[in-house]
């Protein structure tokens, strides 16, 4: 699997230390220059007061607008931030929305500023180019910190795989597996010890596991009085697990221990790929999904007893439209449907819409769980299900289970991405 690539070239080194520029407050000349600097270097810093920005061209000849005010705020120095926390000290009251600057020089490699007060601050220049407020920055930044750029699948996807024990021992493997997570969606682990607790070690490697009212991990095997469909022998149709909660475990690792003697084959769909495929086919159905709160419920008694119940959309977008979860399950959305009764019928116009997109067989990835296979899956993304099937002697199936959440999942990358790269990988 490939590893993620900066968005931004890697940095170079900035031209000897020396004085190279000065500006005072009002000047609109520089006092020194021309010098050169290297592409991501310094090559100008002034003052543009009027405006109350920073404007920094850059060695490659671009240029960043900072505001003053937010260079006041995020100031490094000691009395401004926790250095051994990397946190903000300075509060918020002590911080003039409306500060000038009274000098500006770059030197030693540094963005100087002093302030009014006489207050100093010292930019590192490549500090602040990840930071420039233009928008293809922004959008480099943002893919940076949370990765949101998926790749869509249908029924051919081939699943990517990993090596337990290697996920385990390698950051290398551990990273890769987390960025086919993300981008994907699903990579089957493989090789893992045929044992209970394995996935509270890959929840470990990351974090910790997620406790729900199905405990910190949970075993799916059909059982009398089961508190949850997911605990028969019965079909599961696509579904994303726990939509009663107002926030669902963004990923979920299912281990197998034992197969049945037929049957118990997994399905799994790209929720968003089914939900693009929804807007463009029927918008209505689309905007009924993505508008619509939905009642779920789940009550019972496992890991204590518990009545929990959500209202949460089939189709959520985020600010910008663009698809950001799927909540569904049909096992547990509720008989309480909190509509007009004029809405109930197009509601379930949409929703059957939906479901007969992602149950087409060009959606639909089959597989096979053997004994030591781990699905690591996103869960805000990935519907899944599996066929029903027959127990015989001595092939009792048996899953365990696990949740997380992508905070920790994300948490996990980032800092694998940093111990990577800086033992010299990409
Ligand atoms: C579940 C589930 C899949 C399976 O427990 O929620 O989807 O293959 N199980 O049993
Ligand atoms: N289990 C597998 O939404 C759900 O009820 C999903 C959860 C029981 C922990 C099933
Ligand atoms: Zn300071
Ligand atoms: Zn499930």
């Amino acid at each position: 699997m490939a590893l993620c690539r900066p968005p931004w070239p890697a940095p170079v080194p900035l031209p000897p230390s020396h004085l190279t520029s000065v500006q005072l407050r009002g000047q609109r000349t520089l006092a020194a220059g021309p010098f050169t600097a290297a592409p991501n270097g310094v090559r100008r810093a002034r003052a543009l007061d009027e405006d109350r920005l920073l404007e920094v061209e850059w060695g490659d000849g671009g240029k960043s607008l900072y505001p003053f005010t937010w260079l006041r705020d995020n100031c490094p120095c000691p009395l401004c931030t926790l250095q051994s926390a990397q946190a903000r000290c300075l509060p918020l009251c002590r911080l003039d929305v409306h500060t000038g600057i009274d000098a500006v020089r770059v030197a030693d490699d540094k963005v100087s500023i002093i302030w009014p007060d006489k207050h100093t601050s010292e930019f590192d220049p490549e500090w602040l180019r990840k930071r420039c407020f233009s928008s293809a920055s922004r959008r480099a930044m943002r893919e940076e910190l949370f990765l949101n750029e998926r790749v869509y699948w249908d029924s051919k996807l081939c699943v990517p795989t990993a090596d337990f024990q290697e996920i385990l021992r390698d950051d290398r493997a551990a990273l890769a597996w987390l960025l086919a997570l993300r981008r994907v969606g699903i990579v089957h682990v493989k090789g893992a010890p045929v044992v209970q607790g394995q996935v509270t070690r890959l929840s470990e490697r990351i974090g910790y596991p997620r406790l729900t009212f199905y405990g910190h991990t949970w075993q799916v095997r059909d059982k009398p009085m089961a508190n949850n469909v997911a605990y028969t022998s019965g079909a599961l149709s696509l579904h994303t697990d726990y939509p009663a909660l107002h926030n669902p475990p963004g990923v979920q690792f299912l281990h197998c221990l034992s197969g049945a003697q037929e049957g118990g084959e997994s399905l799994a769909v790209d929720g968003f790929h089914a939900a693009e495929q929804l807007q463009r086919e029927d918008p209505e159905a689309f905007r009924s999904l993505t508008s619509t709160r939905v009642d779920f419920t789940d009550t019972g008694r496992d890991y204590c007893d518990f009545a929990v119940q959500s209202k949460n959309r089939v189709i959520d977008v985020d600010h910008e439209g663009r698809v950001s979860r799927i909540n569904y399950n049909n096992a547990t959305r509720d008989s309480v449907l909190d509509l007009p009764v004029g809405q109930v019928q197009p509601f379930y116009r949409a929703l059957k819409a939906y479901v007969e997109i992602m149950n087409r067989p060009q959606n639909v990835a089959v597989y096979r769980m053997e004994p030591g296979d781990v699905v690591t899956f996103d869960n805000h993304r990935v519907l899944h299900g599996r066929r029903s099937y027959v127990n015989g002697p001595g092939a009792v199936r048996h899953l365990e289970g696990a949740y997380l959440d992508w905070d920790e999942v994300m948490s996990r990358l980032r800092v694998l991405r940093r111990s990577v790269r800086g033992s010299g990988g990409k």
